[in-house]
Formats: structure tokens, sequence, C-alpha cells
């Protein structure tokens, strides 16, 4: 499936922590969508905390991949855990295969086992549920060629589930960061700046990633500040400009 290549191919020019990468990369494979229920507040606050310290814990994944393991041991799958403990029914199933992949992961230091079709699934199922069923802001927002649809300008501080819908024809992803605390620079600014500058100004908070067709999650708690969303898959293939120069980035304000 293209989607387990993708991120390898992009690793190099990307900011993206590579484990973060390949466990959101997963969603793409799966063909789930977000079910749309509105069902706020079905799903145990406990389950909705877990589910965020999880992202956060992929944000914060270790770029060497040697430190995969012990990271996938001490840091995933004990949140992992706490998921699956305050979760019911599919979404319960759906945590615990995931917490399996984790596992080993920590026994492997391999992050291959997300590469599954099983552990796609289960990635977006349980990201479907806590974004429809938990007590937080559900933004939707649609990736074409090449914007950001519906993605707000301004959200007030605290948790969001971001559901980054494929509504487009090549693969999308949102790469989401907050600009560090003295920056002033615009994203414009920062897209021009040389990478290693530019990632010192910013500080990489999640991402979802997913092929046409697919929805893909990222439930990430936010502070007030300045945000970006950024598409660096390339337009047309590997050899494109990236997405972002043809207008899939977008500034967003938290108060
Ligand atoms: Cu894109």
């Amino acid at each position: 499936m293209i989607a387990t290549s993708r991120p390898r191919r992009h690793a190099r020019t990307r900011p993206v922590p590579h484990l973060a990468l390949a466990l959101v990369s997963l969603a793409a494979v799966s063909g789930l969508a977000a079910c749309g229920d509105d069902d706020e507040g079905s799903v145990a606050a406990e389950a909705c905390d877990a589910a965020v310290a999880l992202d956060a814990a992929f944000a914060a994944a270790p770029q060497d991949p040697a430190g995969f393991g012990p990271y996938a041991e001490a840091e995933l799958v004990p949140v992992a855990d706490r998921l699956v403990e305050h979760l019911d029914g599919d979404a319960r199933e759906a945590a615990e295969a995931l917490r399996d992949v984790y596992g080993t992961i920590a026994t492997t230091g391999d992050p291959a086992a997300m590469e599954t079709p099983e552990a796609a699934e289960a990635r977006a199922a349980v990201g479907a549920a806590i974004h429809d069923g938990c007590d937080l802001e559900a933004v939707e927002i649609s990736a074409i060629e090449y914007a950001f649809v519906g993605a707000p300008a301004e959200l007030p501080a605290g948790r969001v589930s971001f559901a980054l819908a494929n509504d487009g024809v090549e693969e999308h992803e949102m790469v989401l960061f907050q600009r560090a605390a003295g920056v002033t620079d615009t994203l414009e600014d920062l897209l021009a700046l040389p990478e290693e500058e530019a990632f010192s100004k910013l500080r990489f908070t999640g991402v979802a990633f997913g092929a046409p067709g697919t929805t893909s999650h990222v439930a990430v708690d936010l502070t007030p500040g300045t945000y970006f969303l950024v598409c660096f898959i390339p337009q047309g293939g590997e050899d494109g400009p990236p997405h972002f120069t043809g207008g899939m980035q977008h500034t967003l304000t938290v108060t």
C-alpha cells in the first residue's frame, strides 16, 4: 500500500519524528471514516485523557530509531493500557489491538509492527471514537489539492480533536506546529527559512495523515498561541514541490 511507504520516502525532508509518522500513517490504509454520530460525552473522561496523552507522546517520540523500543515501552504502552481500561465495546477492542502493537514495538524496537491493515484500522477506530465521544472541540477539516478546507482561524484553548478527511486525489497530511515563544515570524517567513532554522522556531505538536477517502485524527490540548498546519507531501508524487507551496498551509490562533 502506498501509505506505508510514503512516510519513509519523505522522512529525510520532514521534521516529523519517525515513530509519530509511522503511527499516524496507519490511518491512511484503513479506509475508515469518522461516523459523525453526535454522542459527545459517551466516552469516559479517563479514556479521553489517555487519548490526548497518547497523541502527545507520539509528538514527543524520539527521532532516533534506536530509541523506538524503549520509548514505546516507557511512554506508549502504559498510556495505551489506560485507554483500554476506560473504553468500552468496539473502541476497547481497537485500543487493545493498538496496545498490542505498541507492545510488539517495545519488544522489537521496530515500528513496522504498525504497518498492517489491522493496526491501521485500530488506530482509526480509536481516533473516531475519541473524536465523536469525548467532551472536546471536534474540528473537521477537508484536505484537497491544495488546501485545508474548513480549518478554523481561531480556536479557544483546550482540547481539540482534528479529523482530517482526505477528499482529494493525492495523499495529504496535516502537520501541526506551535510557534515557539518569542518568535514572531509568519508561517510564510518560516517556510522560507533553512529547515533547521525553521524547526528551531517551531514546536511539533501532532500530525494526521491520510490517503484519499480516509479520515485520520489527532487529539491535542492546545495552549494559547499561534499554530500552523502544513502539508509537506510533494505535489503529484515524489519530485513535486511540497503541497504547502500550492496553498496547503494555514495559521490558527488559539486564545
Ligand atoms: Cu497535501
